[in-house]
C-alpha cells in the first residue's frame, strides 16, 4: 500500500515509525511519504495561508501551494490515488471505512491547518471527506494518523495473528471480553476460574457472554444494529434473569 500525506508538519508522522506500523514500513508493506505545501511556495515569506473572503477570524490555506503539493503526490503515486480530506465536516470514519481503505493501493490524505482549506480545492481535487469524530482538532494530521493506523494493521502480514483482526470487537459487532495474563493472583484478585479450566468450549461461551453483557451495558446501539445468533439470544436472556433478582 502507498500512502502520501499533504501536511505542513511532516515531523508529526514520525509517530508512525514505531510499533506495528513502523515494522510494516520497514518490511515495505507500506510506503509512507509526506509532501509539504510550504515547499511549493514562491513568495519571500513562504506563505501557505491568507485571510478569508467575507471576513471573520483565522486564516485559510491557499489553493496554490496545496494544489502543487497534491500534484507532486499524485505524480508519485504508483496507481491512481484516492484523495481524502480530513475534517469534522466529513463522514464518520469507522472500522468499515478502514476495511474499504485497505483495498485501495494508493491513498492521499490532506491534513489541513488554520481554519481549513479553500473550498475550490476540495471541489476539484478531493474524492472523499472523512472525520474521526465530533470534536475539533488543531489540524488534520492526528486524524490522518488514526486512519493510517486503523487501515494498515488490516493489511496481510502486518498484525501477526490474522485471528486478532477477524476477532476484533467492532468487526464482530460486540465489545471485547475481559482479558487476563499471569500471575494467577494480582492486586489480590484472582483470574476467573473458567479461564484456568482448559475447557475451550466453556471459555468461548464465557467470553461471548461477557462481550454481550458489556455491549448491552456500554454500547446498546451496537447490539441494536446486529443480527443476534440463537446462542447470543439465549445468553442475553440468561443475563437479563441474572440481573433482575437484585436490580443490579
Ligand atoms: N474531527 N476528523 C478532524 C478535525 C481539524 C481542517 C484545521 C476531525 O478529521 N479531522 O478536527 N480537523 C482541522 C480541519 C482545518 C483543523
Amino acid at each position: 500500500m502507498w500512502i502520501s500525506i499533504i501536511t505542513l508538519f511532516p515531523e508529526m508522522f514520525q509517530a508512525l515509525q514505531v510499533g506495528v506500523i513502523g515494522k510494516a514500513i520497514k518490511e515495505n508493506r507500506l510506503i509512507l511519504s509526506c509532501v509539504n505545501p510550504r515547499d511549493f511556495t514562491t513568495d519571500a515569506r513562504h506563505s501557505v495561508d491568507d485571510r478569508p473572503y467575507g471576513g471573520g477570524t483565522g486564516m485559510i490555506m491557499m489553493v496554490e501551494p496545496l494544489y502543487l503539493a497534491l500534484q507532486a503526490a499524485k505524480n508519485a503515486a504508483p496507481t491512481t490515488p484516492t484523495t481524502i480530506y480530513l475534517s469534522p465536516q466529513g463522514q464518520l470514519f469507522n472500522q468499515a471505512t478502514a476495511l474499504q481503505f485497505k483495498e485501495t493501493t494508493s491513498l492521499i490524505f490532506i491534513a489541513g491547518r488554520y481554519e481549513g482549506i479553500d473550498e475550490r480545492l476540495i471541489e476539484q481535487e478531493v474524492d472523499q471527506e472523512w472525520s474521526i469524530g465530533d470534536y475539533i482538532l488543531t489540524g488534520g494530521e492526528l486524524a490522518a494518523m488514526v486512519m493510517v493506523d486503523a487501515t494498515v494493521r488490516l493489511l496481510p502480514g502486518v498484525v501477526g495473528d490474522p485471528a486478532s483482526i477477524t476477532q476484533d470487537s467492532i468487526t464482530t459487532g460486540l465489545l471485547k471480553y475481559p482479558q487476563y495474563t499471569r500471575p494467577e493472583l494480582a492486586l489480590n484478585l484472582p483470574v476467573p476460574d473458567v479461564l484456568l479450566s482448559g475447557n475451550h468450549a466453556a471459555i468461548q461461551t464465557w467470553r461471548l457472554k461477557q462481550s454481550l453483557s458489556r455491549t448491552a451495558q456500554r454500547r446498546p446501539d451496537l447490539l441494536e444494529k446486529r443480527n443476534l445468533t440463537n446462542e447470543e439470544k439465549s445468553l442475553l436472556q440468561a443475563l437479563q434473569k441474572e440481573k433482575k433478582p437484585n436490580q443490579k
